[in-house]
């Protein structure tokens, strides 16, 4: 019997066969429009010398955007920034918000920038746990800043229901879910006020950008003031602002990209979907349940590992497929409860976020993603697990 098996194994890369890939399959592989399609717009900007400050093409993308939420944006030059203009927009400016501490370091540093204290809180199937979140509220809550990590939608419902119960207000750092669905609408509107970012690395790319979205337009008539300096009457400014301001590049690029987007969100979806169904069988691994009703774009498709069921740590798994060339992500490997900017939250007790970050790995989920490329990531996988014995020999 072995004998057979070892005649039907690949010979990993590890073992020094060839990679699984030929080509290497990076974690993201951006996806820009045509230049033909938006290149004489350009043109005719840079003869008129006006490449930002709310020129022509800014302002349709904005609308365009608007439309596609379903509420009024007010777009930024990346997502860091519409944080930070979202929180100031919603009054915060003291006082205490609840965050997930599974999430990008971007979002506890936009509340700190803005005077208040981020209070981190577990999570439950990749999303901040809201009853974790109402067990965290005090009297010195003033908002909870939901995550929607990786592109899949927190519980908004019961995010917003504790936000009327206890009069607090309720955001949510939207980076990476820009396109998603829930209960069939494009996500913007929901809560007090939505962040996007359109970096580079995003399903929907800007090259860099972001944006605030709001169903108040007070809410997003203060946004678009902060984002320019803070001036509303000419010079006068009521507050201080920061220049936030995207350049027309960067709204040409996004008005290109809002035209398939939807298509882009599906073929994402349908690609995850793909992997999923190939990676369950695996002993060890969990994959991330979708809730029902909701469509999330997947930036990244989360695997969580469970070293003694695989085989082997996450680690080990990460250097073997990047070995097959397959290249994943420990994202966020580093908690934010464990950033030392934090430290004062270090022993806080958050066994869900600490379970996840040192176990999960981010398989690569691109636009343009084909079918024989999410099976081969869950065949090297698979491979790697059947072989886990010798592999962890070949990599300790
Ligand atoms: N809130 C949340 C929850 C976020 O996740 C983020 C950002 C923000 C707020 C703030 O939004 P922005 O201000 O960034 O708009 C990345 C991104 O820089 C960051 O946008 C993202 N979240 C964060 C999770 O990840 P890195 O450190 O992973 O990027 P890097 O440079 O290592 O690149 C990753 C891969 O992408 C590499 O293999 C190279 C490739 N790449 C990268 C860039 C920049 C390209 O192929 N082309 C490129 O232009 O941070």
């Amino acid at each position: 019997m072995t004998q057979d098996k070892t005649l039907i194994e690949r010979r990993l890369a590890v073992h020094g066969g060839a990679p699984l890939s030929a080509e290497v399959m990076g974690i993201v592989r951006p996806k820009l429009p045509d230049l033909d399609s938006f290149i004489d717009r350009f043109h005719v900007g840079m003869e008129r010398g006006q490449v930002t400050n709310n020129g022509p093409a800014l302002v349709e993308f904005e609308q365009k955007l608007s439309a596609y939420c379903g509420a009024p944006a007010a777009v930024t030059n990346n997502g860091q920034s519409a944080l930070m203009i979202m929180l100031r927009a919603a009054g915060i400016e003291s006082g205490e918000v609840i965050v997930p501490s599974y999430t990008f370091s971007a979002t506890p540093h936009a509340v700190r920038w803005v005077g208040a204290h981020p209070v981190f809180a577990d999570m439950k199937n990749m999303v901040i746990d809201p009853a974790d979140v109402e067990r965290r509220i005090t009297s010195r809550t003033v908002a909870i800043l939901g995550v929607d990590v990786y592109g899949l939608a927190c519980n908004y419902d019961a995010l917003e229901g504790l936000g009327r119960k206890h009069g607090i207000k309720v955001l949510f750092d939207s980076a990476p879910s820009f396109g998603t669905r829930v209960g069939g609408q494009v996500v913007g509107a929901r809560g007090d006020a939505q962040i996007f970012s359109f970096h580079a690395t995003k399903a929907f790319n800007t090259m860099e950008g972001g944006a605030v979205v709001s169903r108040d337009p007070d809410l997003i008539a203060r946004a678009k003031a902060l984002r320019n300096f803070g001036q509303v009457r000419g010079a006068d400014c009521d507050e201080p602002g920061i220049n936030a301001k995207m350049m027309e590049i960067s709204a040409l690029i996004g008005i290109e990209q809002l035209k398939n987007f939807d298509e882009v969100v599906a073929h994402r979806f349908a690609s995850t979907e793909i992997m999923r169904r190939e990676l369950e069988p695996i002993p060890g691994l969990s994959l991330t349940p979708v809730p029902t009703g909701q469509l999330p774009v997947w930036l990244y498709f989360p695997v969580v590992v469970d070293p003694r069921a695989f085989g082997m740590n996450r680690d080990l798994l990460a250097r073997a497929l990047e070995r097959e060339n397959i290249h994943v992500r420990r994202y966020f490997e580093l908690p934010c409860h464990h950033l030392s900017c934090y430290a004062d939250q270090r022993h806080v007790s958050l066994p869900e976020t600490e379970r996840v970050a040192y176990n999960v790995v981010a398989l690569p989920v691109y636009n343009d993603m084909k079918s024989d490329e999410c099976k081969l990531i869950a065949q090297a996988i698979r491979e790697i697990h059947e072989q886990a014995e010798s592999v962890k020999q070949a990599l300790e």
